[in-house]
């Protein structure tokens, strides 16, 4: 039997070690295991701090971030309104949301001129618009039914070429959907063939540009055989804004990078931050209300959805064969359009909000007032 040598113990010197005889060894062993401490706290110092820093910028970007919406690094002026923003939301009538009467006829002529404007989209903060009809941001509200024929008559009353792009159409776009050149006039015709609700908007390069700066409707397109009744019917257009300034002391203008990078400075239904907060939309306990929502973007979706109910029906992407029950939050595209019931018995005010709460937070919120209730609101 072979046995080994016990390993000899951790600290203990090994006879066959020779004995560190000179003391000048672990005096320059020592030496150098002092400078090396020294040089690995001093690292560790300069560490400690660099951390500091990047934890300060970190928290001076949140900081920022919870204030102006944007954490990109892109200067943001999400939040930055007018001194008296409150008075100045109260003394602007809210855009009207209730959805216009379908014209009678077998052709519905849709008249726009397009017009460079200045707008407000939230409390004093002025933007520049191109304008589909010289009416402010989003264009008019268009509603027809199944069956009828459209006429589109686009004049570019603008200062650079311009178009119009009809979701609800089929038809070729590079005819019908061409540019109208400053001062050029034209008119096309498609027959509203399918139901729902639809995006319209100026479709001339660069598109992010021409719906950033507030280029986009929406059309209602009844279908032939009427869906459930409703007893209100509202129209909630939703798009985000990007500024290259304020837009307080000075109308601000399109942030082409900021718009690349989808880091807006406000969100809107129907073209101003949180004006149905200040004006909340009405309806009766009991009553059924119909939202008509469109995402016009250019670049952010509308995660539907209203605090305290559920949806009794929905259509999303306005697929108007069959809708979905007891809903909770749709998603509506960039680009698309959905429909939503709602029937609240009990008074009070019920937050209309863009569910990606980022969004919400720069304005795209509104009220549903049910009755008269009392007290604020919970969003
Ligand atoms: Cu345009």
């Amino acid at each position: 039997m072979t046995s080994y040598p016990a390993p000899a113990r951790y600290g203990t010197s090994s006879p066959d070690r020779k004995p560190d005889s000179s003391g000048v060894g672990v005096r320059i062993l020592a030496l150098f295991l002092g400078i090396a401490v020294a040089i690995l706290a001093v690292t560790a110092v300069v560490l400690v701090k660099t951390a500091d820093d990047a934890r300060d910028e970190a928290a001076l970007a949140a900081g920022s971030s919870a204030q102006n919406g944007s954490s990109s690094g892109f200067q943001s002026f999400a939040g930055k309104m007018g001194g008296n923003a409150e008075e100045l939301a109260l003394a602007r009538p809210a855009t009207p949301a209730e959805l216009p009467p379908i014209p009678v006829g077998d052709v519905v002529k849709v008249k726009l001129t397009v017009k460079d404007q200045i707008v407000e989209i939230a409390p004093g903060v002025k933007y520049r618009i191109w304008s589909f009809a010289g009416t402010g941001v989003p264009g008019p509200v268009i509603h027809v039914r199944e069956g009828q024929i459209v006429e589109v008559t686009i004049t570019n009353g603008g200062s650079i070429p311009h178009s119009i792009d009809f979701h609800a159409a089929r038809i070729a776009p590079n005819e019908a959907f061409r540019d109208a050149m400053p001062g050029e006039s034209f008119t096309y015709r498609f027959v509203a063939s399918d139901p729902g609700v639809f995006m319209y908007h100026c479709g001339t390069k660069p598109v992010l540009a021409h719906i950033a700066n507030g280029m986009y409707g929406a059309i209602v397109v009844d279908p032939a055989k009427p869906l459930p009744k409703a007893d209100r019917e509202y129209v909630l257009v939703g798009s985000e804004f990007y500024l290259d300034r304020s837009g307080v002391d000075e109308p601000a203008n399109l942030d082409m990078t900021k718009s690349r990078a989808v880091t807006p400075d406000w969100a809107t239904f129907n073209g101003y931050a949180s004006q149905y907060v200040t004006h909340p939309l009405p309806a009766k306990p009991g009553e059924t209300v119909r939202f008509y929502v469109v995402a016009a973007g250019p670049s952010v979706d509308v995660r539907f959805h209203i605090v305290g109910t559920i949806f009794d029906r929905a259509w999303p992407n306005q697929d108007l064969s069959r809708f979905q029950t007891g809903v909770q939050t749709v998603a509506v595209p960039a680009g698309g359009g959905a429909i939503f019931d709602v029937k609240i018995d009990d008074p009070g005010l019920y937050p209309i909000v863009n569910h990606a709460f980022a969004y919400a937070d720069l304005g795209q919120v509104g009220l549903l007032k049910v009755g008269n209730p009392k007290g604020g609101s919970t969003h």
